[in-house]
């Protein structure tokens, strides 16, 4: 009897539901990469790297484990470029009796799944994946019984579950479930921003860029100074570096932006999570004992649990209860094509240029880029989601549909017209300003409203609130902005309107061919 157990590129977790409760020697363990995983959408070149190395070393842990392990490369002769295909040779070479596979991260790979059985007329067992703290059926269960889906509750419920910051008696660590109000400060002069933990590439890694740069040369991004780890053993020593250098601070500056500083006390720990080299329970759990051993504050440990607990449970949870259709939402009416800067980076706002500078060199750019910059600039300016979303999914090293898209599609874009965010995320250059040092150095001025030196940002913010007039009035979130547009006078609303127009129409759009 032999179960074939495919572990797929965002599987390699030694604690895997298929590899658990089996005897070795009636396994075979299949790990493909494949063409068509790379380039359904063209991924960045550190990301297909970081999967295939990741997936390589992982490899060789299992053989070290006991596992027989069938591994084909992309560049086997005979590989035929789909995970259907490879799965479909593998049953022909080891005639196995079933196959045992955790569920995908992807509506896309589930649909390939579903069809396995009847395709080889063998059983197979979909797992869940309890690497996830909320299982998928657990999220509707709590969508049904809520009718609306606020995050904030749902993270109630997680922090319940999980008892990470709750004390004996039912309450949240500090009395305070979300201590938000002492986060987001402006980035001060003289802050220091600790470097983050760089991975030296081995003998595995470097077969892999050399393959990378070789295969996929016109991929966006960088592969010079790869640094991202590789194992589950590297990933835990990024985590201990974060906790001990970076996560005290990682509250009060969580939405902070400055120039030259690509990760400043975020984790960077994301590409690590989403492949399976971390659990989210072992990262909050770090994140914890850092409080209780008093070597980091409750706003900071607070926040962070929150975004591993919180939002990446939710985002996974919403994706699988609104696909398919999500994905092709677009209740704001958005259809001008992506600008090429987000390509090229080539555009005089600064804030932008280093949102995409740092995505281009790392596969990594901060929430607060993705969400204030480059998502706020996208919805403003009436990008369609779509070719947003397969930019997001193309440019970050931690981009899995699963979690691309309802960030996407939901929060950043509003195109779920509110499912997920009651109001949408927009912002004119005050904002921008605010959080960050970019302003005083872009060839915008952010003070000025309107006109060519004006910072774009002010006319597309306020057309954006008149285009959409008739659906965001009405939102009680929104009122005091729709006040402060009635009290302008005709000319000023004009002007807004015209400044934004002539930026939109000298618009580039992006080439063909960057993202499929
Ligand atoms: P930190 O700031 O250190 O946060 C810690 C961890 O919290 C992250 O590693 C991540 O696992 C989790 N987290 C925080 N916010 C979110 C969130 N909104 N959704 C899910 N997890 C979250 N995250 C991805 O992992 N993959 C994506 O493809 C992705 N696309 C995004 C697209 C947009 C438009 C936006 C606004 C956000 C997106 N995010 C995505 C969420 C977030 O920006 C990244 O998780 C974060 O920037 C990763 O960097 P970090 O590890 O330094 O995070
Ligand atoms: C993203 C990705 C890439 C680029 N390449 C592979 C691959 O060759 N083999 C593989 O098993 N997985 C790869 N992945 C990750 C898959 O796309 C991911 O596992 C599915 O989308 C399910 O989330
Ligand atoms: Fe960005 Fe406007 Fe500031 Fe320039 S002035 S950095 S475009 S917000």
């Amino acid at each position: 009897m032999t179960i074939l157990i495919p572990v797929l590129g965002d599987q390699v977790s030694h604690d895997l539901a298929s590899l658990r409760d089996i005897p070795r020697g009636e396994a075979v363990v299949l790990m493909m990469e494949v063409v068509e995983e790379t380039t359904y959408v063209r991924h960045h070149k550190r990301k297909i790297a970081l999967i295939f190395s990741a997936m390589r070393h992982f490899a060789e842990e299992l053989r070290a484990a006991g596992w027989q392990v069938d591994y084909v490369r992309l560049d086997d002769p005979d590989n035929t470029g789909s995970f259907t295909g490879e799965v479909a040779r593998a049953v022909a070479r080891h005639r196995p009796t079933a196959i045992r596979i955790v569920e995908s991260g992807e509506w896309r790979v589930k649909t390939m799944i579903d069809g396995w059985s009847k395709r080889f007329g063998i059983p197979v067992e979909d797992l869940n994946d309890d690497r996830f703290i909320c299982g998928i059926l657990e999220f509707q269960t709590w969508a049904q019984s809520r009718g609306d889906l606020v995050m904030e509750f749902f993270y109630r419920e997680m922090r319940r579950k999980t008892g990470l910051l709750m004390q004996p008696d039912g309450k949240p660590e500090g009395g305070q479930w979300n201590l938000d109000k002492e986060n987001r400060a402006p980035p001060k002069r003289g802050l220091n921003y600790p470097e983050p933990m760089y991975f030296t590439p081995d003998a595995i890694t470097d077969e892999v860029l050399a393959l990378v740069a070789r295969r996929f040369a016109g991929h966006f991004g960088r592969l010079e100074k790869f640094a991202l780890p590789v194992t589950a053993h590297e990933a835990r020593q990024a985590l201990t570096h974060f906790i001990r250098t970076a996560l005290p601070d990682f509250g009060t500056y969580q939405d902070a932006m400055v120039t030259g500083q690509d990760w400043l006390y975020h984790s960077w720990l994301s590409p690590a999570l989403n492949l399976g080299l971390l659990t989210p329970l072992e990262v909050a759990q770090a994140a914890v004992d850092a409080y209780a051993a008093g070597e980091a504050p409750l706003n900071a440990v607070e926040g962070f649990v929150r975004q591993i607990i919180g939002w990446r449970e939710y985002v996974r949870g919403y994706y699988w209860l609104e696909m398919p259709d999500v994905a092709t939402a677009n209740a704001l009416e958005a259809t001008r094509p992506l600008p090429e800067f987000y390509w090229t980076g080539e555009t005089d706002m600064l804030c932008m240029a280093e949102a995409v500078r740092n995505t281009r060199d790392h596969g990594y750019a901060h929430h607060i880029q993705r969400l204030m910059v480059l998502g706020n600039f996208a919805m403003l300016a009436g990008v369609r989601p779509q070719e947003v979303a397969d930019w997001f999914l193309v440019v970050y090293a931690d981009a899995y549909e699963w979690v691309e898209l309802p960030n996407v599609i939901g929060m950043s874009q509003h195109a779920d017209g509110g499912r997920m965010a009651t109001k949408p995320y927009a912002g004119g250059g005050a904002y921008i300003n605010r959080m960050s040092d970019h302003c005083g150095r872009c060839r915008y001025d952010v003070k000025q409203k309107t006109g060519p030196d004006a910072c774009p940002f002010n006319a597309l913010y306020w057309d954006f609130l008149a285009r959409h007039e008739r659906r965001f009035r009405g939102n009680r979130r929104m009122s005091n902005m729709y006040g402060t547009w009635d009290k302008m006078q005709p000319e000023a609303r004009a002007a807004y309107r015209d400044s934004a127009a002539a930026f939109l129409d000298a618009l580039e759009p992006a080439a063909q061919g960057w993202a499929r």
